[in-house]
């Protein structure tokens, strides 16, 4: 009887696994170094399941935990017993996943029906491939499909160019979706790409004359395997997926963190050497398919003026270096430019956005691809955290899509247009 007890106690507790319903996202405040001691052991220990949204780095930023149904009650006892103070920020996840679920379903439903694309709802990889074929065949004049490089699981890598014409003309580079749960990063790239394309086609400043200077490079998913895991059932194992997919050391961990994997520092501090951490290093620098197409493609192209690279979420825009703490020889400038940047895009919905050095917004992380591009001569390189600030987190909801492009379209056309006016 204790037997058939105890199996029906593990069948129920991998039951309540499967369904994720009552899942919550706590925000929590260390108020002293001694909490950040205990967060940081609980975040070591990835056998407690739980998933940190944001590191825990200091009593000045809060940290975000999803903690499955199954290990809610534990773990909030468990920080009333230290004393630590936390709210309920997603009080369940499973409803914004059904909702979304729901959301997707209907629209693609709909795209079908009236055969056209819709920017305030999220796609699959097929659909956001499917979505630059089409843009590409409208503006060929302007826009051609650069394929890379396949990844892991072999898939295509493209990179959309924009060129007036002329041979390795100065250019910038823009990617999203390098981490593959921040759908609004592969999102608001996909709006840009349309956006970049109608301007030039209608003359609309600034486009044609950056265009006239400078070729743009957007690549909408850096990380197709990682995206495609996303989007492959309603569990959220698969719909917080961050990493790579290539197999490691450690046969029950996949993936490799490829904002970590980056020949910038590759090893040091602000990264883990743990295959089953979010923020895994790989085995060496460049280990990764991924990361390797797309830093032999920039070096190969020689002229990149400017780098920026799109992440979510926290509303920051920031610049090198990640890996330490000593300013960056242009931080002036960098930090001038982000400032006047984030003015502009706080213009249009007054949405606010912090500025500053990765290291000093977020925390240290080695191996980040901003930290390779200044440290390879291109001084422009910024990397963003677009909407929101922890209300939603990885789930925005899809009526935020344009309204987060379209300001962080103000921000980008800033910088661009800077850097056409600042030849180095
Ligand atoms: C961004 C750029 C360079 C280094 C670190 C970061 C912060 C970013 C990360 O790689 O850990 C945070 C993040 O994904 C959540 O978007
Ligand atoms: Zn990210």
């Amino acid at each position: 009887m204790r037997h058939y007890i105890a199996v029906f106690a593990l069948l129920a507790a991998v039951y309540c696994e499967e369904v994720f319903n009552g899942d919550q996202v706590l925000r929590i405040h260390a108020e002293s170094k001694k909490h950040i001691q205990i967060l940081k052991e609980l975040e070591r220990d990835v056998d407690f399941g739980l998933d940190f949204w944001t590191n825990v780095v200091s009593t000045e930023l809060p940290v975000d935990i999803r903690v499955p149904h199954a290990r809610l009650y534990a773990i909030k006892n468990f920080l009333k017993e230290n004393n630590i103070p936390f709210t309920v920020m997603i009080n369940n996840v499973k409803e914004l996943l059904d909702r979304e679920r729901e959301e997707m379903v209907h629209n693609a439903e709909m795209e079908r029906k009236t055969k056209s694309f819709n920017f305030a709802a999220y796609h699959d990889l097929d659909t956001i491939y499917n979505f630059m074929d089409t843009l590409v065949a409208n503006h060929s004049n302007l826009i051609s499909k650069v394929n890379i490089g396949s990844t892991y699981e072999n898939r295509h890598m493209y990179v959309l160019k924009f060129s007036t014409g002329g041979e390795k003309k100065p250019a910038i580079w823009i990617d999203a979706g390098v981490h593959a749960r921040e759908w609004i990063s592969h999102a608001t790239a996909v709006w840009l790409a349309d956006r970049i394309a109608t301007d030039f086609k209608e003359n609309r400043t600034p486009v044609p004359s950056i265009l006239s200077q400078m070729d743009i490079y957007l690549m909408i998913v850096a990380n197709p395997d990682g995206y495609v895991f996303t989007h492959r059932s309603l569990s959220e194992f698969y719909r917080f997926w961050r990493k790579s997919r290539s197999a490691t050391s450690n046969p029950k961990c996949h993936g490799v963190d490829l904002n970590r994997n980056w020949d910038a520092e590759f090893g040091g501090p602000g990264a883990s050497d743990d295959p089953c951490a979010e923020d895994y290093r790989g085995p060496s620098a460049q280990s990764e398919i991924e990361v390797k197409n797309i830093a032999n493609f920039i070096t190969d192209h020689g002229n990149f003026k400017s780098f920026m690279t799109l992440h979510s979420y926290k509303q920051l825009l920031m610049y090198p270096y990640g890996y330490v703490g000593t300013d960056a020889p242009d931080r002036t400038e960098l930090h001038d430019v982000a400032t006047q940047a984030s003015k502009a895009l706080n213009s249009w919905h007054g949405t606010v956005y912090k500025v500053g050095s990765i290291f000093h917004t977020i925390e240290q992380a080695s191996g980040a691809s901003v930290d390779w591009a200044y440290l390879r001569g291109i001084k422009y390189s910024f990397a963003f955290e677009l909407r929101d600030t922890g209300e939603y987190g990885f789930l925005l909801p899809a009526d935020q899509i344009v309204s987060t492009a379209r300001e962080t379209w103000f921000a980008l056309r800033y910088i661009m247009q800077y850097v056409c006016d600042h030849p180095y």
